[in-house]
């Protein structure tokens, strides 16, 4: 497939502070620079696109820190009104200021622990496509919602409401991620069969609501657990484009070298 491969590393509320925040830039930086076939280069032919998302206070000097490897950062959540008396909110304006290429939208934390409703994200998304970013929308089905094998349903309803009203122009600026909640943070990796099986139906349902076109170029990134281990099977499947990382992406290491994943 023609579409370029897209690892990004959600830090989520990690790490502590700020000088450890740059020690892992740095490091991931000094690792991607000392290995040969390091593609993390913008526009270079067949290369890899990183993004990474640390928390609103490190943005800037994270950004400052990669930017000459080529890598983009972006903001793991913002709220979709443009201003006011919002206290404790982010605007897309403001990350968008500070450098942000990327926003992360309806993450299953997000969901769950702040009550993102899809209307909410539906919001988020187009305030961030209208701002020039890049939103990576995340979706994927629950425990008990996988257990009552209705993961293709939640998908399909997820991606129909998330993307309301965004046209087939604006589609090219969006990224998916599908993140089954039951395999996020647990360990438990959802195999790369069952997962490719997802990521194609997802492709079915962009086919409908748009055209083959989209549907075909969309990257979908599958997130959840991911680790130098499984990386290199997920990135071997026909309809995966790419990771959402999150605890692995907290070790320089590690995040190195699933950005260099062997297909
Ligand atoms: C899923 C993922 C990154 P982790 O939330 O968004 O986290 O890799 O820790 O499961």
């Amino acid at each position: 497939n023609m579409r370029q491969p897209i690892m990004a590393g959600n830090w989520k509320m990690n790490p502590a502070t700020e000088a450890d925040a740059l020690n892992l830039a740095n490091g991931f930086c000094a690792l991607l620079n000392e290995m040969a076939d390091t593609c993390a280069m913008d526009d270079k032919e067949g290369c890899t696109e990183v993004v990474l998302f640390p928390p609103f206070p490190f943005i800037s000097k994270v950004k400052d820190i990669v930017a000459k490897n080529g890598i983009s950062v972006g903001a793991q959540q913002v709220y979709y009104e443009d201003k006011g008396a919002f206290t404790g909110s982010v605007a897309a304006s403001m990350v968008k200021s500070v450098g942000c290429e990327y926003v992360l939208c309806g993450h299953s934390e997000r969901r769950t622990l702040f009550s993102d409703s899809d209307v909410n994200i539906n919001s988020k998304v187009k305030k961030v496509l209208e701002f020039g970013m890049k939103p990576i929308l995340c979706i994927g089905e629950t425990q008990e919602e996988y257990d009552l094998k209705i993961t293709k349903e939640v998908c399909a309803m997820q991606v129909s409401k998330d993307l309301a009203g965004v046209s087939k122009q604006e589609m090219k600026n969006v990224v998916i991620a599908y993140e089954p909640v039951w395999a996020i943070g647990t360990g438990l990796v959802c195999d790369a069969e069952s997962a490719n099986e997802v990521h194609k139906y997802i492709r079915s349902v962009l086919s409908k609501m748009y055209d083959d076109e989209v549907a075909q170029s969309m990257r979908i990134q599958y997130g959840g657990s991911v680790t130098p281990d499984s990386v290199d099977g997920l990135m071997a499947m026909s309809d995966i484009d790419g990771c959402l990382v999150g605890g692995a992406s907290l070790y320089a290491d590690k995040f190195a070298r699933i950005v260099n994943f062997q297909p």
